[in-house]
Parts: structure tokens; C-alpha cells; sequence
């Protein structure tokens, strides 16, 4: 009872901030994603009889208590839902370089759903499979998709509803998605827990919540007409409401460095001169840079000469969960 499966990792057009049940990562909000095409995680899991515990190997060696302990919760639910009481050997290689500044939860819980159900021959469909893996990590549920996805957030307490679906796929519209790191001191706080506090303390929450439907659908009708101005400009203005809402949390949550804003700056001044381009942040300082492929040359260059940046690194729209 062995699989292996290759997920990518994908960034946020319109924010997931907040959960409404935090057991089964239930969303306050939808949210939209682009799956790129160079950031993933690949995962064999293999349950035997023979195994007296559960293992998780991470690039090589065995995985720290924080991340062994969030692996195997999600894996006991899985073992739950499969009815079995085997124990599993992961072994999971992560190709989300620090360096990319990108989350890695959520090509890693996408790879782990998809391989721990192939090996236990669970025939999950892709939104089963969605459902599955949100419960490992809440932006898992998109990486199951390739391209364009939307993750509804769904009205069931018992989270059913709450998966992704696909809006466009990958290579029916080709943009520029540019990953730019800046100097920073180390991550202070988790989205989980800065997305938790946020909730509880921020006196800006319910505007969020007030104005967010209204940014998926202009992010919706965007990406089906393909109109990269108008994505872009809906893209920036619900990056910049999501930390809106946690400088107004108790105790603020500013995951910005001074590099953050210089690229911020650069970007804009980049409009001015009459090139589309814009940016979102999550939950940390760097900047991913959505441009059109006509101009990623140019806005690369411009990027990596401003102060405070490290890497700039260029990803496309990349493909959905698959299996080796
Ligand atoms: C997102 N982020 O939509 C948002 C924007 C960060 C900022 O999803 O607690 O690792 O595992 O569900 O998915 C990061 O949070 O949080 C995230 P959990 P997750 O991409």
C-alpha cells in the first residue's frame, strides 16, 4: 500500500484569512489562487503492517516535532475516514525553496492527501480529495487544482461544501508570476495564529468580510474575460485590506520589511510608465509580482535592482495534483 504523488504550490489572488471552524479549516471567506508551475512538493506514503510507528521523512531526515505533529494529525484523519489502523512512512521532498518566500504548507498537504488516498485506494474524486486536503492546511484544497482556482468556502458546519473547484486551466492563460525576496529577520508569526488573532482582535475584520465577496466576483469575471487590468488592480487593493486588518489586531501583526515597501514603490512607478503590473503579499514580507509575459524581462530586471531585494524568481500558471 504504496503511492506517490506531486503537488504545487500556489499563490493567493483573493485572501483566505480567517477560519470560522478551526478543526475542520473552514474559511470565513472564498478565496481564488494561481497554481505556479515551479514550487512543489512531491510525497510517498507507504502504510505496513510492519511499521510500529508513523514516520515523517522531510527532504532527507526526520521532520521537526511542529511539523511531525501537524503531518500526523492529518494523517490520523485520514487513517479515519479509511478505516484502517496501519501505520505510514512519508518521505517528502520539498522543492519550495526558502529562498521563494512561498508556503509550503500548501503543495505539502496537497501531495500527502493525494498520496495517502492513492495507497489506501480511497477513489476520491478531485473535490473529495480538495476537501481532504483542506483539512491538512486550508490553502491545500486549491493545489489540488491546476490554473486558475476558486476555493468556496461553503455553509455546511460539517465542512462538505467547503472545497475548490477550477476556474480557468493553466495553460489558457499565460501570466507572469514573479516571486521577489526581500531581506527579512526571521517569521514572527504563523498565518494560522495571525489569521486566528486577526478574528478575535481586529476591529477591521468585519470590513474584510464586508467587502471580500465583492473582490471574488470582480476577481471571477476577470480571469473568465481574461481582463489582467482589472485582476490586477482587484489583486492589490485585497492584499493590502488583508493587512489591513491585522495591523488593526492585538498586538499588530506587520509581516512587512523596509524591502517589502521599496518593492511596493518600484511597482507602482513601474504603472506609471505604462506597464501593467501589480502585487500581493501574504503572510511575510516578500512580494509576488503579476505581469504580462511581454513585460516579465523588463520588470525582473527592475525588481532585482531595487534596494532590499535578494531573488526574483518567475513562475507561470502550473498543473494540478499528479501522481509518479
Ligand atoms: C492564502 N494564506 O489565501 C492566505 C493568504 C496566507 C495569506 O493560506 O492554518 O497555511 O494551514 O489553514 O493555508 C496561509 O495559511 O493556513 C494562507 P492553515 P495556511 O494563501
Amino acid at each position: 500500500m504504496k503511492a506517490t504523488a506531486k503537488a504545487n504550490t500556489n499563490i493567493a489572488l483573493i485572501k483566505y484569512w480567517g477560519k470560522r471552524d478551526e478543526k475542520l479549516f473552514l474559511p470565513m471567506n472564498s478565496s481564488i489562487s494561481i497554481t505556479l508551475d515551479r514550487f512543489f512538493t512531491v510525497t510517498t506514503v507507504e502504510f505496513n503492517e510492519r511499521f510500529s510507528k508513523d514516520t515523517f521523512l522531510l527532504n532527507g531526515s526526520e521532520a521537526g516535532e511542529k511539523e511531525s505533529k501537524k503531518v500526523f494529525n492529518f494523517l490520523s484523519k485520514i487513517k479515519e475516514l479509511a478505516g484502517i489502523d496501519l501505520n505510514a512512512m512519508i518521505t517528502s521532498e520539498n522543492k519550495v525553496p526558502i529562498a521563494a518566500g512561498l508556503a509550503s504548507s500548501a503543495s505539502g498537504f496537497a501531495a500527502l492527501a493525494g498520496a495517502a488516498a492513492k495507497a489506501l485506494n480511497l477513489q476520491l474524486n478531485d473535490k473529495e480529495l480538495s476537501i481532504l486536503a483542506r483539512q491538512g492546511s486550508g490553502s491545500a484544497c486549491r493545489s489540488v487544482y491546476g490554473g486558475y482556482v476558486e476555493w468556496q468556502k461553503g455553509e455546511k458546519s460539517d465542512g462538505k461544501d467547503s472545497a475548490a473547484n477550477q476556474l480557468l486551466p493553466e495553460k489558457e492563460w499565460d501570466i507572469s508570476i514573479l516571486s521577489v525576496l526581500v531581506a527579512s529577520k526571521e517569521k514572527k508569526v504563523s498565518s494560522r495564529e495571525g489569521m486566528k488573532r486577526t478574528v478575535l482582535t481586529s476591529p477591521f475584520y468585519q470590513g474584510w468580510l464586508n467587502t471580500v465577496e465583492k473582490d471574488l466576483e470582480t476577481a471571477k469575471k476577470a480571469i473568465s474575460i481574461k481582463d489582467f487590468k482589472v485582476l490586477g488592480e482587484v489583486v492589490e487593493e485585497n492584499a493590502l485590506k488583508m493587512h489591513a486588518t491585522m495591523l488593526g489586531a492585538k498586538p499588530p501583526i506587520i509581516y512587512w520589511e523596509s524591502g517589502t515597501l521599496a518593492v511596493i514603490e518600484k511597482v507602482q512607478r513601474l504603472r506609471l510608465s505604462g506597464i501593467q503590473v501589480y502585487f500581493t503579499i501574504d503572510a511575510g514580507p516578500n512580494v509576488k509580482v503579476l505581469c504580462l509575459p511581454e513585460d516579465e524581462k523588463m520588470v525582473y530586471k527592475a525588481l532585482l535592482s531595487t534596494p532590499g531585494v535578494l531573488e526574483v524568481i518567475t513562475c507561470k500558471p502550473g498543473s494540478g495534483i499528479t501522481y509518479l
